[in-house]
């Protein structure tokens, strides 16, 4: 994103726990430290909010990083007046909840949340939060519940979950563009053939995506077989984040 959105027209203030290689001008703190998030998000138009682990970890560590630093973040966007954000949920948020059968309807934006783990449970949070900013404090966000933004997809899941990077950037800038958007939830997929959710959201925004994963198809089918709807991590949206034992705090 730091190299796609400034196609879009953007100036970006980077922030991030660790030194951004190669941006001398990124802000590196915790998104816990109150102050210097303040500064950092002091006379910007909109956050987009990537921060935070990405994936599963023990519940303390979520705590910290996802949950509280995503309140510390919206905190810091009431007093600096900041106005919109874009806040990176995921698939993790709904991850329970069942793939859609081949013919089946495709998983709509309003299913109810079902996390897969303590992550999806902090991209579950972020959304409660996003709607409690926008009731309480008029801040509004576009919560972009990500597939699998990679290069390129590299599971059978991936085909129909794949986010390119170009489509992601295409799908920010529309969250950072569309009036009145209050607090919006989306699903972030590219145009799959073997898309599992409804894009209606998202396009309403005016996102028009330009990829699709069906090309990689037939290698990655042939690497990796059909998959079994049967088996407990093919069944699910969240696949093995669904099926892998819970990491316990330790
Ligand atoms: C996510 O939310 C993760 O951040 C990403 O690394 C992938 O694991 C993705 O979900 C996925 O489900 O493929």
């Amino acid at each position: 994103m730091r190299e796609l959105l400034p196609r879009h027209g953007y100036r970006l203030r980077l922030f991030d726990v660790r030194p951004v290689e190669g941006e001398p001008g990124a802000v590196t703190a915790d998104l816990n430290d109150a102050t210097a998030l303040r500064e950092a998000v002091r006379g910007v138009d909109a956050i987009v909010h990537l921060a935070g682990i990405s994936l599963e970890a023990p519940f303390e560590k979520i705590l910290h990083s996802n949950i509280e630093g995503t309140y510390r973040l919206y905190e810091a966007a009431r007093e600096e007046g900041v106005r919109r954000v874009v806040f990176a949920s995921s698939n993790h948020a709904v991850g329970f909840t069942e793939r859609p059968a081949d013919d089946g309807p495709l998983i709509p934006v309003d299913t109810p949340r079902r996390p897969d783990t303590y992550y999806g449970l902090s991209k579950s949070f972020g959304e409660d939060l996003a709607q409690l900013y926008w009731d309480r404090h008029g801040i509004e966000t576009v919560s972009v519940r990500i597939g699998s933004c990679f290069p390129e997809p590299t599971s059978v899941r991936m085909l129909s979950l794949w986010l390119s990077p170009a489509d992601g950037a295409r799908l920010f800038h529309a969250a950072l563009t569309a009036p009145d958007v209050g607090h919006t939830v989306v699903y972030g997929s590219s145009a799959n053939t073997r898309l599992w959710w409804d894009l209606s959201s998202a396009r309403a925004l005016g996102y028009e995506p330009r990829d699709d994963s069906e090309p990689y198809a037939a290698q990655l089918l042939a690497e990796h077989g059909e998959p079994d709807p049967s088996d407990p991590e093919h069944a699910r949206l969240g696949g093995h984040f669904c099926t892998r034992p819970p990491i316990w705090p330790h």
